[in-house]
């Protein structure tokens, strides 16, 4: 089981699934919902009649070559829509690198802090150490603004693996239990291609630390290289790779589109796990 704050979901069965709530002006990806409240609440809404797991609602522009967003314009757009989802009955994720964001978030009914610097400072474990929310430490080489101008490994695999699991001893002498942490490498942050197809691959092996692992491909610029499509027209794309991230053991798999990968996962589930959903 993870924990998440008062809810308990299953690591084992297909993966789960989070529903992305974009509240970002970033329009290019086709989800940015900035500035209206109620557009945002409705499309959570559907994200969770279509089978959510989680809804993961962010309100920081990460895409490469974005400027940071301040804090008190971030907590505008995140509040009065987390405020709404707090009251059903799900787990809500903020995907958040800001402390202050952090608590807040905690303080209005977050049950997951999704942080994409990998909870790298002493404020942000504080944050969340005295909580019993979950945490997604991801990977990320360098910062947004310019981490895709010259990403470099010479084992992306172990490094990134290596990074994650000095991030998670941290987090666990903060006081953040295993039960509670979840591992991500941080598909497009900081990474070429060749290095997201290697760290896909990568997922099944045991360099993990037994953690489990949550996949976000969806909609990304690594499946238009693959298909040479805008960023409209990666359903098919996103479906086929979360299919394929649970065939490597994902636990958690983030996607905008929640109704098709839920069947495709279904489907996936039929045929691997059969009735033993295990
Ligand atoms: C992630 O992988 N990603 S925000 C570009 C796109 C489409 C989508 C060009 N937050 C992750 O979703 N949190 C983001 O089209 C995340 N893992 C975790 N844990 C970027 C994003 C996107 C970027």
């Amino acid at each position: 089981m993870i924990q998440f704050g008062k809810y308990h979901l299953p690591r084992r069965g297909r993966p789960l699934v989070m529903g992305i709530v974009n509240l970002t002006p970033d329009s290019f990806s086709g989800d940015g919902l900035v500035g209206d409240v109620d557009r945002a609440v409705a499309h959570a809404r559907r994200q969770l009649e279509a089978g959510a797991d989680i809804l993961d609602i962010g309100a920081e522009s990460t895409r490469p070559g974005a400027a940071p967003t301040p804090e008190d314009e971030e907590l505008a757009r995140l509040l009065p829509v987390l405020d709404e989802l707090a009251a059903w009955d799900v787990p809500i994720s903020v995907d958040t690198c800001k402390p202050g964001v952090m608590r807040m978030a905690l303080e209005h009914g977050a049950s997951m802090i999704n942080d994409i610097a990998g909870m790298a400072s002493a404020e942000a474990l504080a944050a969340v150490a005295g909580s019993d929310c979950a945490v997604c430490v991801m990977h990320m080489q360098g910062q947004p603004r310019s981490m895709q101008q010259a990403p470099a490994y010479a084992d992306v695999v172990g490094e990134v693996a290596e990074w994650l699991r000095l991030a998670v001893e941290r987090c666990q002498a903060a006081g953040i239990a295993a039960d509670r942490l979840v591992v991500d490498p941080g598909f497009g942050f900081g990474k070429t291609l060749e290095h997201n197809l290697d760290l896909f691959r990568g997922l099944a092996s045991d360099v993990w630390g037994g953690l489990p692992l949550l996949v976000g491909v969806s909609r990304k610029s690594m499946l238009g290289q693959i298909t040479g499509r805008e960023v409209g027209g990666r359903l098919a794309a996103s479906v086929a790779a979360a299919v394929m991230a649970a065939q490597q053991g994902a636990a958690i798999v983030r996607v905008h589109d929640v109704a098709e990968t839920c069947d495709a996962l279904a489907v996936w589930s039929a045929i691997v796990l059969g009735g033993k959903d295990e």
